[in-house]
């Protein structure tokens, strides 16, 4: 039997917490729906669905009558209900490498705040335009791009020995420099476009105006 699922996002598919979670459900290579709500009619403020996913954001996942929000924990839960092998892999198996994962999901979603600020989404799909780095996020970026070496120490490979979230989610935020010609390290910039080739990603950008 088809699991009974439902990713709740935004219709502008401008979310990098939507773009999360949809990737891992493609990478699970589940059936699920799409339904997409209008942010700007103020759609996840109607009482059924903010009292449903309790957060009233997006994205939330519905599975049967269980709702779930929160990004990574939606990728989390996917990959306990379906687990491999009888499905792929999204989290690699070994603890350190899985708490490296985590460790990236849980840095892209809480750091680097300037740089998120001035290279929105909107900028990245939607290819709208962006004025200079503000010393601040000039400075934000200059520590992303350490980071980002640092994490790869090869940028020919993943992340972790297999694809998962995390290069979805630091992808995300190494493209929103990349598409405004900032000064990415060639090498990471290249691994960030290289991850932007991966089916899932391409599925997404698919809603969008990225087609760099
Ligand atoms: N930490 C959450 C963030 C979710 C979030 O902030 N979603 C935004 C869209 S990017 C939203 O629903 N905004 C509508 C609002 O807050 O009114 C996650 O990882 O899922």
């Amino acid at each position: 039997m088809e699991p009974d699922l439902v990713l709740h996002g935004s219709a502008s598919f401008s979310s990098p917490y939507v773009f999360s979670a949809f990737v891992a459900l493609e990478e699970k290579r589940l059936p699920y729906e799409l339904k997409l709500l209008s942010l700007a009619d103020r759609e996840h403020e109607r009482p059924e669905y903010r009292d449903a996913s309790i957060t009233g954001r997006v994205p939330a996942l519905r599975h049967g009558d269980f709702w779930l929000a929160e990004s990574s924990a939606i990728a989390e839960y996917l990959e306990e209900v379906f687990p491999p092998p009888a499905h792929p892999r999204l989290y690699p198996a070994d603890p350190r490498e899985r708490a490296r994962v985590r460790m990236v999901q849980a840095l892209v979603r809480s750091d680097f705040l300037p740089v998120r600020t001035e290279r929105t989404t909107h900028v990245l799909f939607q290819g709208e335009p962006a004025g200079p780095l503000s010393p601040e996020a000039a400075a934000s970026a200059a520590r992303l791009y350490r980071i980002a070496g640092a994490l790869l120490p090869d940028p020919s490979r993943h992340l972790a020995s297999i694809f998962t979230p995390a290069d979805a989610d630091l992808s995300l935020l190494l493209m929103r420099l990349v598409v405004t010609g900032e000064q990415v390290p060639p090498a990471l910039a290249a691994w960030a476009r290289r991850v932007w080739t991966r089916p899932s990603i391409r599925a997404w950008l698919a809603h969008t105006r990225f087609r760099g």
